[in-house]
């Protein structure tokens, strides 16, 4: 069913295994990468964590204003696909969103594609955008959509034009199982699956009590974060326990490499992990894990700021 609204164009793509799925694009077509400073400098700029703050306050008050926090069906959720689409539809790149239903209620899924780079070899940067019921979600997970948020800007202010195609997605209804990565994995096609070179997952990277962890699935794109912490004079765990536990896991089932940043949950730093990284031994990574309390002032400043910057580096190593 074909929808055309005002200059925009509207497709549905093949019925995802939850129902059928509507795609909204914003009607900008994928072709040379807006205007700018063409930038195909191998350095990735620094990510403001200031910035990346400022997108955190968005968040949280859009989940005030919604009831408190940014679910799977709520319009905390909604709200907040609306605030990253808008910025992102200011800054050149092709939104898609997609609907998909999940517990009965209406899921949607924002996919944000920089025109430009090979079609046939596409860098994918993920983070799931709901909350759980509990709270905002400001850690879990506006902290990846927040940082993710302000690398896609940050290519956009850049001009940066990589050889290969970059596309960024903020998933829905990840606390309900991954549900809204998965639906979009099992709507593509085969052909389409193998055009993804990589992707890089973002869930957590602003705890609190932070760890520093680099998920060990591709060697590939787990030797280019720590590279990236190893000039910051930061060790690095391998990210052990999440395996299946976020976004990244649909991607890998369908034999798609995969990475990621952590920066932990519920589990409890011990005494050796807080030496080396600093913080609270015998105290969570994050106290606020799926709590109300996951607020702006469940974040780590520091934590959120390294992982920002790791994430445009790794963005600009692995789409030269
Ligand atoms: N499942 C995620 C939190 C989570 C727990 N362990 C890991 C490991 C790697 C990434 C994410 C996580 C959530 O609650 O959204
Ligand atoms: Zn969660
Ligand atoms: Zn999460």
């Amino acid at each position: 069913m074909k929808f055309s609204v005002s200059g925009r164009a509207a497709a549905v793509c093949a019925a995802s295994t939850l129902s059928a799925v509507m795609l909204l694009t914003n009607g900008s077509t994928a072709g040379a990468a807006p205007a700018g400073a063409p930038s195909t400098a191998a350095a990735a700029p620094d990510i403001s964590v200031a910035n990346v703050k400022a997108h955190l306050a968005q968040l949280q008050s859009i989940a005030t204003a919604n009831g408190g926090n940014r679910a799977h069906g709520s319009t905390g959720y909604k709200a907040s696909l609306d605030y990253v689409k808008a910025k992102l539809d200011a800054a050149g790149f092709t939104t898609t969103v997609q609907q998909f239903t999940s517990s009965g209620r209406t899921g949607y899924n924002l996919v944000a594609d920089w025109p430009g780079g090979d079609a046939n070899r596409v860098l994918m940067v993920g983070s799931h955008l709901d909350s759980v019921s509990a709270g905002p979600g400001i850690n879990d997970n506006g902290s990846g959509s927040a940082a993710i948020l302000e690398t896609a800007l940050a290519v956009s202010r850049a001009g940066y034009q990589p050889a290969k195609h970059l596309r960024f997605a903020w998933w829905g209804a990840e606390e309900l199982g991954m549900v809204g990565s998965r639906s979009y994995v099992n709507g593509l096609s085969s052909a389409n699956r193998s055009k993804i070179s990589g992707y890089l997952n973002f869930d957590m990277i602003g705890s609190p009590n932070p760890g520093y962890f680099v998920y060990d699935d591709d060697p590939t794109i787990q030797n280019t974060f720590q590279d990236y912490f190893t000039g910051l004079g930061v060790s690095t765990e391998p990210e052990t326990e999440g395996d299946g536990r976020s976004d990244h896991a649909p991607f890998k089932n369908a034999g798609v490499p995969v990475g990621g940043l952590f920066s932990g949950a519920d589990y409890i730093k011990t005494t050796a992990q807080a030496t080396k990284w600093g913080g609270t031994s015998g105290r969570a990574f994050d106290a606020c894990y799926h709590s109300s309390c996951d607020k702006t002032t469940n974040i780590s400043d520091t934590a959120l700021d390294r992982n920002g910057d790791a994430i445009a580096y790794a963005v600009w190593k692995l789409s030269a």
